[in-house]
């Protein structure tokens, strides 16, 4: 009888402390999981502090910018460079400068990307500009033949576009990046141009040109990368002359900046160099572009 009472609990007993002690485990794993859970929520999504920076900040959609930019010069603008990778031209471009400090970027950190990215320009072909950007690129439009930096694969992704990364995340920093003069030289963009132009100076050959601004004082800047990048990497080897076509704008009427002290600066270096420096003001060619814009000015009218 006795042992008839007691069975149903002497049953209960193992089953209630295995019970307890499946509970008192599951608490541990539960205990555990939620401190996992909370850490990875608190590593992956706590805001991270991005450096702060005085300079407007990476382009907005700048991937699909890029891209876009690749495909269509690769494919519509210049198809043979159809073979080029431009999913890979762009992750070879932000390995550069993703999850450093945008300010100690260094020249190897693009050398991966213009060893991917080779372009062949004919001699004869490539224009330098030094404060004249927008005159230069709306001549070799209509010219067809001839290449800034930014008629090339590189410079055109590039053109007008502002990048850089920070050391908390892999991704490019969409609040602010370093402006070019904030006491930051190595900084992603500048580096970029900077390693762009001492290749495009590198590759050029035969009769090359550069378009300077004759309405300002100083048409040879030689703190610009003309006057600091440019100038130096041109190979005496290959480059046979150095023609400098200085414009003026149409309002300036005609001057001679050919013969002042800036243009005589330049011509210094390039005897130097060994490279023959010829100067023309208001190239009669380039002058025509001008006056698309102002067919009535004065000055188009006695050039025409
Ligand atoms: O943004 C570009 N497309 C660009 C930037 C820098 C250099 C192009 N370049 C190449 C071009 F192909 C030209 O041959 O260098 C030559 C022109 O550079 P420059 O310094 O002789 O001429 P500027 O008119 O003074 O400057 C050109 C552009 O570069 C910017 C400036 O705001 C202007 O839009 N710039 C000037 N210095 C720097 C720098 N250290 C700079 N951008 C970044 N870092």
């Amino acid at each position: 009888m006795a042992n008839y009472e007691f069975s149903p609990v002497s049953e209960d007993r193992p089953c209630c402390r295995l019970s307890r002690t499946v509970q008192i485990c599951l608490g541990v794993g539960l205990l555990i999981l939620i401190t996992l859970i909370v850490s990875l929520l608190f590593i992956f999504l706590w805001p991270r502090s991005l450096l702060v920076w005085k300079g407007k900040p990476t382009t907005n959609h700048f991937p699909e910018i890029f891209l876009g930019r690749c495909l269509v010069y690769t494919q519509i603008l210049r198809p043979e460079m159809r073979d080029q990778d431009c999913k890979k031209i762009l992750s070879t471009f932000k390995r550069a400068f993703v999850s450093k400090n945008p300010c100690n970027i260094t020249r190897e950190d693009y050398e991966p990307l213009v060893k991917l990215v080779t372009q062949t320009i004919p001699c004869n072909t490539s224009l330098f500009w030094s404060k004249s950007k927008d005159l230069a690129h709306q001549y070799t439009r209509v010219q067809g033949k001839m290449f800034t930096l930014e008629d090339t694969l590189l410079g055109y992704i590039a053109d007008n576009l502002t990048w850089c990364g920070d050391p908390s995340t892999s991704d490019m920093n969409y609040d602010s990046c370093p402006q070019w003069n904030e006491n930051c030289p190595n900084n992603s963009v500048s580096m970029f141009w900077d390693v762009i132009s001492k290749k495009f100076a590198e590759a050029a050959c035969g009769v090359v040109q550069v378009m300077l601004n004759g309405s300002l004082p100083e048409p040879f800047y030689k703190n610009s990368i003309f006057g600091s990048v440019e100038v130096y990497n041109l190979d005496p080897s290959k480059v046979h002359k150095l023609q400098a076509w200085v414009m003026h704008s149409l309002e300036a009427g005609s001057s001679n900046s050919c013969s002042g002290s800036s243009i005589n600066e330049l011509k210094l270096i390039m005897d130097k160099r060994n490279i023959t420096f010829a100067c023309q003001d208001n190239h009669r060619p380039v002058r025509f572009v001008q006056c698309v814009q102002n067919p009535e000015h004065p000055s188009c009218r006695a050039t025409i």
